[in-house]
């Protein structure tokens, strides 16, 4: 009987060789889960269809929906983790709206992932550069308006939202609304890419997009990556060359997009036709907007407080057009946001801006009865006192027409930085050699673009790891007296000259600690950058036509930083860093003139002397928004 047992029992064991991959469908067991999860194909007006993912909360009834259109995967988007509950599936970010009890839809734009039609990397308006009938405004309204009459959980009432690219087509739909778009949240968006959003700044090619270009459009869906050569990719670019001669290394040319910018090295109509502050400007401030920065976005820098400037003059009851300004870096928004590299918060300030402001925000313009929220015309961080200020209007301060008026902080002989202007008989200039062989690197070495933790808090980093290099001039304050505000934007005012015929102009705010500072030893000395911009020479005269610089002649450079609103506190210093490379996130200048820096070569690159003027007749400045 014993035998028959234990025969009977091997028998009923899986037999070692048994195939652990069966070919049946594995069937998860369902559970009940609290949403429903539905996919449409939505018919554009030209018939092209967009993949749709709508998720609705059990039972809803009259519900809010929030769209947003990506290209980075919609269902991937509503898929955070694979959960019955609507709360794991979805974005942190959109954790408050999904507590309220709001319909979330994600649709992937024409050409990306689960959607038909082209993809274009940036679709123009229609218009000038776009001669079809579509476009992401006419995509926005086609997408809206099948929702309210194809959700029947829903209110017919929609918000849009989302952080860079799909803050931009946000901003995109916001130039034709739907009736039904009742408020939107841009954040982060790209709006001129030639100035400061995304691809350049204000001339100066990105070099750190390649990787991105590749991912983005090599494929429908997600594309591949550029194989890596070593293990910093300072060394990487330096040897590759122009910003040309790496793309051709890696394949890019295959890449319309690669092309398109490499025919528009300057600010000619491709980029103008496409600033879309230049079409909000024109535009009637139909739908309550919030437009979102981050105060130390690596990304997209310009867009938000552009667009909001840009509509801010039709706003003519200031209850329309709002503007976010946070400690974050680029979509921080949509994470926590107690810190950004060192730079430590009063709590977690983004998640206090979703829960108290944006949510509040939405639900005035989306559900029936909810109560007028108390938003500020503008709410911007202050990042030397660590609060929030609710403020009437922006900027405090500016050249002119503003509450206060801008002060020029004058760059002084013997790198100093006072708002005494110089005097007659101090030294005319201070100067340093920018060698395009030793270019100065824009993050500590070795550099990898793929370090999340780097790239995303670079604009924070303590500058002292350039300091003292022989190509860096630097200038600084005594330590003040009293606490410097700064709002608004700064201004630089540079008098310039250089030994070579074009040249890049790097300057940078610094906020300076006191040498030691007891309740945090490690930020003792810390050079924390409020605000830093890169200007191509070659631009100095006319964005649209660039022109050979002068040898050795001081000039003019203006251009503005991005905004801040800070406070130097007292003991602090305050310090201007000068230098002509910013490396290799920004591609380098030859110094030599050349027809398009994209393709410079070798032998274009040279060393060049390099003087920054400060005479009493060729003064150089940072015009400070002070109040
Ligand atoms: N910064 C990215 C982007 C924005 C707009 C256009 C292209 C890229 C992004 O984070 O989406």
């Amino acid at each position: 009987l014993l035998t028959l047992l234990m025969a009977t029992q091997t028998q009923a064991q899986t037999a070692p060789m048994t195939p652990d991959i069966t070919g049946k469908p594995f069937v998860a067991p369902t559970q009940d889960a609290d949403y429903d999860k539905r996919v449409a194909m939505i018919p554009m007006r030209d018939g092209t269809q967009l993949y749709t993912v709508i998720v609705v909360p059990k039972g809803a009834k009259n519900a809010p929906m929030l769209l947003t259109r990506t290209p980075y995967d919609a269902a991937g988007r509503a898929k955070r983790l694979d959960s019955p509950r609507m709360l794991d599936i979805l974005p942190q970010g959109d954790e408050v709206f999904v507590q309220a009890g709001y319909i979330r839809v994600f649709q992937d734009v024409r050409g990306k992932y689960g959607s038909h039609g082209d993809y274009v990397m940036t679709r123009p308006l229609r218009g000038p550069l776009n001669p079809t009938k579509v476009d992401h405004a006419t995509d926005a309204w086609d997408t809206i308006d099948w929702l309210v009459k194809h959700v029947p959980e829903s209110n017919g009432r929609v918000g849009m939202l989302g952080s860079s690219y799909e803050g931009f087509t946000v901003a995109m739909a916001l130039t034709d609304p739907h009736p039904a778009l009742k408020v939107a949240a841009p954040q982060s968006p790209m709006i001129d890419g030639w100035m400061g959003d995304d691809w350049l700044n204000y001339g100066a090619f990105r070099q750190v997009n390649f990787g991105y270009f590749v991912g983005q459009l090599s494929k429908r869906g997600k594309g591949g990556s550029i194989a890596s050569t070593g293990y910093d990719d300072y060394t990487t670019f330096l040897r590759a060359g122009s910003a040309g001669d790496y793309a051709r290394a890696n394949g890019l040319e295959q890449l319309p997009w690669w092309r398109k910018l490499t025919e528009h090295p300057a600010y000619d109509a491709f980029w103008q036709e496409q600033a879309l502050d230049r079409t909000l400007a024109s535009t009637p401030v139909k739908v309550p907007t919030m437009w979102l920065q981050g105060l130390w976005d690596q990304e997209d820098m310009w867009g938000a407080n552009h667009a909001y400037q840009a509509m801010e003059p039709r706003d003519a009851g200031n209850d329309r057009n709002y503007l976010v300004m946070g400690p974050w870096r680029h979509s921080q928004v949509n994470y926590e946001a107690r810190n950004l590299g060192a730079i430590k918060f009063d709590g977690d300030t983004a998640l206090q801006f979703r829960r108290d402001v944006l949510k509040p925000f939405f639900d005035q313009y989306l559900v029936a009865g909810a109560p007028k929220a108390d938003t500020p015309p503008v709410l911007v961080y202050n990042t030397g006192e660590d609060h929030w200020d609710r403020l009437p209007n922006w900027p405090r301060s500016c050249a002119q027409g503003c509450a206060s008026t801008a002060k020029p902080l004058y760059l002084r002989a013997g790198g100093q930085l006072s708002f005494q202007p110089p005097r007659a008989g101090d030294d005319a200039f201070e100067e340093y050699v920018s060698d395009p062989a030793k270019p100065v690197p824009f993050a500590p070495r070795p550099v990898r673009f793929g370090d999340r933790d780097m790239w995303t808090s670079w604009l924070v980093k303590d500058q002292r790891f350039v300091d003292g290099r022989p190509d860096v001039l630097t200038f600084v304050t005594e330590p003040l007296s009293e606490p410097l505000r700064i709002a608004g934007t700064p201004q630089v005012n540079l008098q310039a000259s250089t030994s070579g015929s074009d040249s890049d102009w790097v300057v940078k705010l610094i906020d300076v600690y006191p040498d030691q500072v007891a309740s945090a030893p490690e930020m003792g000395g810390y050079e924390l950058p409020i605000a830093l911009a890169i200007f191509r020479g070659r631009y100095r005269e006319s964005f649209e036509h660039a022109k050979a610089i002068a040898q050795d002649r001081p000039l003019p450079y203006r251009f503005a930083l991005p905004q801040a609103n800070h406070v130097f506190q007292r003991g602090h210093r305050v310090m201007v860093q000068v230098q002509s490379t910013l490396f290799p996130l920004y591609d380098r200048n030859p110094q030599t003139f050349v027809p398009n820096v994209y393709f410079a070569r070798p032998g274009d690159y040279r060393k060049a002397t390099q003087r920054v003027w400060h005479s009493p007749d060729t003064a150089s400045s940072i015009a400070l928004p002070v109040y």
